[in-house]
């Protein structure tokens, strides 16, 4: 590292352990997540990085003429302009692999308090209903005989794919390209594993192509024993369709870790009986936050020291 400290910019809020890591090593700037960017006089010109969990729009990448890297806090990059920082140059990266044990395991618990009513029962249990009324209703559901099929079949998809093994049901998924490694049923389209399935999780990135893939004509597919479970981005649903599709019973439960408009939940999810809610915790413990914080601090001082980086996305490859 050269004498002179690099300077990074830390947009919003970000895990205390990424600057902790990056404190004294660079030069921290903190400002406002979104809008328009103002730094004071001179500051613009000075950095080289930014560490973010959230936005980097285009904007900002053009407003910020030394930017040399952006290292973002978690796997799904779609909110920073990946396109655009390859035209500038700008490496981006990103947190793979350290997170995909733990997304799994929540996705599995996730699918079993929909499927079961879980959550319902505990809330009856602690509202003192159970010696009141008697034994809590049974679930409409079941995992036990399950089609499932998975929705993204990478880093992660695989893991919850593995972990379903056990549980006996019969699993299946859609990606663009088959996967020659793996003996689980494989639909060349969404629509048609829809059909096929009862069981439909979804944990595709957000990209343009994955943008309200699940809509009424996927709902319509899965069916009034179907359940949807969403652990990937919520840009991939068509929301005002679910919202219709559980309340009329064309699907039978929804689960969702993710939403189109996070932290914004429509009211009308929250009035809903047959889904089951999380606020974006599939990642969120600290021994996981911890390693992506890590692993975001590294990229950055990796780059720093020689140009090299641990994880950079498809979008900016570095050589090595
Ligand atoms: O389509 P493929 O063969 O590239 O497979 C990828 C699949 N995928 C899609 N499948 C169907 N239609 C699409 N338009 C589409 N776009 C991508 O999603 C691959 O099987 C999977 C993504 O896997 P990875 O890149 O390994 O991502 P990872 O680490 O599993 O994370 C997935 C997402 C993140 O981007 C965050 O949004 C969330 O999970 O945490």
């Amino acid at each position: 590292m050269s004498d002179t400290k690099a300077t990074v910019l830390v947009p919003g809020k970000i895990n205390p352990r990424v600057t902790e890591r990056l404190q004294g090593n660079v030069e921290i700037i903190t400002v406002p997540a979104g809008g328009e960017l103002v730094l004071p006089e001179g500051v613009a010109e000075r950095v080289r990085g930014i560490a973010v969990s959230g936005v980097v729009s285009a904007a900002w990448m053009n407003a910020l003429p030394k930017l040399e890297i952006i290292a973002n806090f978690g796997v799904g990059y779609d909110g920073v302009d990946a396109k655009h920082a390859a035209s500038r140059g700008v490496v981006v990266t990103n947190t793979p692999d350290v997170l995909n044990d733990e997304v799994a395991d929540t996705t599995i618990a996730l699918l079993i308090n929909t499927l079961r009513r879980l959550p319902q029962a505990e809330n009856y249990l602690r509202e003192g209903r159970w010696a009141k009324e008697g034994a809590f209703g049974l679930s409409p559901f079941s995992l036990k005989g399950r089609t499932i099929g998975i929705l993204g079949l990478g880093r992660i998809g695989l893991e919850i794919a593995k972990r379903l093994e056990p549980f006996k049901v019969n699993l299946g998924y859609h990606t663009r390209t088959k996967r020659d490694d793996v003996a689980y049923t494989y639909y060349g389209s969404l629509k048609e594993m829809a059909e096929k399935v009862d069981t439909l999780i979804s944990i595709v990135p957000g990209t343009a192509a994955t943008h309200k893939i699940i809509d009424a004509d996927i709902f319509k597919a899965l069916g009034p024993q179907g359940v949807f479970i969403n652990v990937g981005r919520g840009s991939s649903v068509d929301e005002d369709a679910l919202i219709k599709a559980l309340e009329d019973k064309v699907i039978g439960a929804a689960g969702l870790d993710v939403f189109y408009n996070e932290p914004q939940v429509p009211d009308a999810f929250l009035s809903l009986d047959n889904i089951s809610m999380l606020p974006h915790v599939a990642s969120a413990s600290v021994p996981t936050r911890n390693a992506m914080a890590d692993l975001v601090a590294d990229n950055l001082l990796g780059w720093f020291k020689d140009k090299t980086v641990l994880t950079p996305v498809p979008e900016t490859p570095v050589k090595g």
